[in-house]
């Protein structure tokens, strides 16, 4: 995980898009869509393939959604090409620019697993899934541990909606989130360093969180790859990492697991990792965050500044490491 300078290509992107801008443009193509004329947006050189992919994806005709505003952002919406092209995905190669080599992950078929401490194990496909749970709009900050963040509007549903639909016992106390395995397609995981396969995991407590989001959307529309279509973890008082994308499995448990992260480097990244601008990476300050869409550096704040929500979860754990 370095921190990398901003590329070329993101400085005519810097000024962020207005909300109101971008609320327009979503409604002339949700009129184009309509009209069949969706597929020549976007289609520049380089963002072409990954927009025409997303437009055969079988969720489409879902979005967009309507917006929750109950969760408000004062900074403004990341541009979307950048959110879509700077991206953390180490399935897809351990730099940013991984937009284009993750269009070979295949979305469809895709199963769901639930499994372990449940009153029943059962496999769902994704679009039985989807079409079980309304879904809603909302604006996140989301923050890498790496010092960099963004402002997105992702498309999903309340977490706790999807655990009361896997009906853990009353001894369940984590659940862990598991991305595909296929090396065929990802030749990151045919690195044999990395603990693969990718896992994270949140104590029932925070998956029920109202916060905690899961998310087959981005931008009024469905997912692209490399933001972990079709279903990724949105828990934005977290440090990006804890975010998995592309599950295929969720697993309860009453031992806390050992995530991907904190086989690799446990004394840099472990289970709590809650954002806090007091706490340094070994490495480097979490004080300050950089904009990916503005390049403006930032105060980070205590929980992402989303304390409200969650910071009652964490009031008796003072001998945890709850933020790293
Ligand atoms: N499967 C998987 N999930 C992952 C990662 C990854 O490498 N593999 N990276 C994480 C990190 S470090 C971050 S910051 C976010 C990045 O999400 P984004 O690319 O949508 O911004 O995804 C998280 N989820
Ligand atoms: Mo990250």
């Amino acid at each position: 995980m370095l921190i990398k300078t901003p590329k070329g290509w993101e400085l005519p992107e810097s000024k962020a898009t207005p909300e109101g801008a971008y609320l327009n443009r979503r409604s002339i193509l949700k009129g184009m869509a309509g009209a069949g004329l969706i597929a020549s947006i976007g289609s520049n050189a380089a963002f072409g393939e990954a927009f025409a992919a997303d437009n055969v994806d079988p969720s489409a005709g879902l979005y967009p959604v309507p917006r929750n505003d109950q969760y408000k952002v004062t900074r403004a919406l990341t541009p979307e090409k950048i959110v879509t092209t700077y991206n953390n995905f180490y399935e897809f190669g351990s730099h940013k620019e991984i937009y284009e080599a993750a269009q070979a992950l295949k979305i469809r078929p895709w199963t769901v697993k639930i499994d372990g401490m449940v009153e029943k194990e059962m496999e769902i496909d994704i679009d039985d899934l989807l079409a079980k749970l309304p879904l809603e709009e909302r604006l996140y900050r989301h923050r890498c541990v790496e010092a960099w963040s963004m402002v997105v509007p992702w498309s999903g549903f309340p977490m706790k909606e999807r655990v009361k639909l896997a009906a853990p016992t009353s001894g369940a106390k984590y659940v862990v989130m598991q991305t595909f395995e296929d090396k065929s397609v990802a030749p990151g995981q045919r690195q044999f360093w990395y603990p693969w396969p990718y896992t994270d995991g949140l104590t029932i407590e925070e998956a029920t969180n109202d916060l905690t989001f899961m998310v087959p959307g981005l931008y009024g529309k469905p997912l692209p790859k490399q933001n972990g279509s079709p279903l990724r973890l949105a828990a934005p008082w977290k440090y990006g990492f804890k975010q998995v994308k592309s599950i295929v499995r969720f697993s309860f448990t009453d031992k806390r697991p050992v995530t991907f992260w904190e086989k690799l480097i446990k004394n840099e990244y472990g289970f709590w990792a809650n954002i806090n601008p007091e706490v340094s990476h070994p490495r480097w300050s979490q004080a300050k965050e950089r904009d990916i869409g503005t390049g403006e550096k930032i105060p980070t704040l205590l929980y992402n500044g989303y304390g409200e929500y969650v910071a009652d979860i964490y009031k008796d754990m003072k001998g945890e490491r709850l933020f790293m």
